[in-house]
């Protein structure tokens, strides 16, 4: 037994034949193909060293061998560990060392990050190459619900990176309640944009098409052109909300280019209400709203059948719990078999971000409707959504104030138009030097990736502080704040 391979590849094995995907530019694969490439590239994987548990990071580009290779790893037994390709040098090094993989497959072609000597690497290609040596029949190494399937990154607000465990269990669960609730069928066709790395894009997009046995479209990202070329053959999209206020904002994106779509979905970042309206006025079709977080996967969703409402994220997903401490508004905490047991090598961890009796602390303060939907309304921790991607602002001040000329610093995240939040720093001086704001966010481009890096640096002569002599995150957000057009 192998619990996630066995329920993604449950459809595969029964319409080997059925399609699985295609790109525009000509990649077509079946059920089939995926399962010998995952077949070939886990006998690989085997050849170089990999045995049950050994974490393999992935940085790759998107393919569909990419996605092989995420099967390939669960099929080995092995903890697939995938990375975002924007990530800098020092950023990777510091996550390849603290998950010591046994394998690092990457870097993406046509990047040149270079990792530890000492470490074993292979690009994708490479791998592939030594795959088509062996058969596409692999007998999966056997698992238990509880063993790790996947560990992915997430920054933290201490700005230490700490690797979130997903077991068999919550994989295989949350894959299962998805394509439950939002009704995926083998007649489903997803275009997908989303990035390959995190949760939404993979565990979300791939992993319920996989367990229908739908199909997907797999562009090499977002862009509103190629998602409009392409929306007329899908009847599935899931988004984050930038991807929706970028579509708007294109006047090829009309009711007759979404009309075969049966279901938009978003997440990630809070969708504002007014674009669920201007998108419903548009094409007539209610985006479906729903929440998780990498360390739990999905949460809540609006229904399928019955009122889709904005400005929540609808009610808790079978099986899952979901409370708020508290009378009304409140911390939202979550359990159940999607929720992740702990980070990686950090067991201190669960006393400060699990409660006594056992449930997450998400770090989103919510409450429940009339309706029983639930509402996010804001949070405790201290982190920027900006499209779709996490920066925790403690991460980024720590580069900052590493810089020369910078005494202290502080970073928030500013209403966007397009980003929902962008990312801002108040820098201050140290005495008698003067700082330019382009120099310092150049600077901290070569320590962060691009998404991390603040839109705008304010040179500041002192940063707003309570009397405890705690920085004031919310004036400093209100002095930093564009004014209103
Ligand atoms: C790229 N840039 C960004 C972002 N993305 N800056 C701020 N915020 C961003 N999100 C910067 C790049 O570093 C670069 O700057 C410049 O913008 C152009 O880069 P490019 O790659 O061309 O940008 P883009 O194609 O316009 O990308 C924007 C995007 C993308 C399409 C919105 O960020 C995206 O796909 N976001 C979705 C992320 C996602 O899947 N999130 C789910 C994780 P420079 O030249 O300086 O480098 S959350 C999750 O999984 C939870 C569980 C959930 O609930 O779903
Ligand atoms: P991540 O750590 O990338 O998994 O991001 C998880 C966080 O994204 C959650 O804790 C929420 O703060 C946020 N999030 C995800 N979906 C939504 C949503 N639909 N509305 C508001 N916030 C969301």
């Amino acid at each position: 037994m192998n619990p996630l391979s066995d329920v993604l590849l449950h459809a595969a094995r029964s319409r080997p034949a059925a399609p699985f995907l295609d790109t525009p530019a000509g990649t077509t694969w079946t059920y089939a193909d995926l399962d010998a490439a995952s077949g070939r590239l886990a006998h690989a994987l085997q050849q170089r060293g990999v045995r049950g548990g050994d974490r393999v990071a992935v940085q790759t580009e998107r393919s569909a061998d990419a996605i092989a290779l995420h099967l390939a790893c669960v099929r080995a037994g092995a903890v697939y560990l995938p990375l975002n390709p924007a990530y800098v040098a020092s950023e990777l090094d510091e996550l390849l060392a603290d998950a010591a993989p046994a394998l690092f497959v990457g870097p993406p072609a046509g990047t040149a990050h270079e990792v530890p000597s000492a470490m074993a690497q292979i690009g994708l290609a490479g791998l592939v190459a030594e795959a088509a040596a062996h058969p596409g029949v692999f007998a999966d190494v056997p698992r238990t619900d509880d063993d790790p399937a996947a560990m992915l990154y997430t920054s933290g607000t201490t700005g230490r990176p700490k690797g979130a465990v997903l077991s068999h269990r919550n994989l295989a669960f949350s894959a299962q309640t998805l394509t439950a609730a939002w009704g995926f069928t083998a007649d489903d066709v997803l275009l997908h944009t989303l990035p390959l790395f995190h949760t939404h894009g993979l565990f979300v997009a791939v992993h319920c098409t996989l367990v229908a046995g739908s199909s997907l479209i797999l562009l090499d990202g977002f862009d509103p052109g190629g998602v409009c070329a392409q929306l007329p053959r899908a009847t599935m999209f899931m988004g984050v909300p930038t991807y929706y206020v970028r579509l708007l904002a294109d006047p090829a994106f009309s009711a007759e280019v979404a009309a075969g779509v049966r279901l938009f979905t978003s997440g990630s970042a809070p969708m504002l209400v007014s674009t669920h309206e201007q998108f419903r006025a548009r094409t007539g079709q209610t985006i479906l709203e729903r929440y998780g977080m990498t360390e739990t996967c999905m949460l809540t969703s609006n229904p399928l059948d019955g009122p889709r409402r904005p400005g929540t994220v609808g009610p808790p997903l079978p099986g899952v719990g979901v409370r708020i401490a508290g009378d009304d508004v409140g911390a939202v905490e979550v359990r159940g078999p999607n929720v992740f047991d702990g980070y990686w090598r950090r067991p201190e961890l669960r006393e400060s971000e699990f409660t006594a009796d056992g449930w997450f602390v998400t770090g989103d303060l919510g409450r429940f409707d009339e309706h029983g939907y639930l509402e996010i309304v804001g949070r405790s921790k201290d982190l920027v959504i900006s499209g779709g991607l996490n920066v925790y602002p403690k991460e980024v001040e720590q580069v900052l104030d590493a810089l020369p000329g910078v005494l202290e610093s502080a970073v928030v995240g500013v209403p966007h138009a397009d980003l929902g939040e962008a990312v801002v720093a108040a820098v201050v001086a140290q005495e008698g030097v003067q700082l330019d704001p382009g120099a310092v966010r150049a600077a901290a481009r070569e320590r962060l990736a691009g998404f991390k890096v603040p839109k705008q640096v304010h040179v500041v002569a002192a940063l707003p502080r309570n009397a405890m002599g705690k920085v004031e995150k919310a004036r400093l957000r209100a002095q930093l704040e564009p004014p209103p057009r």
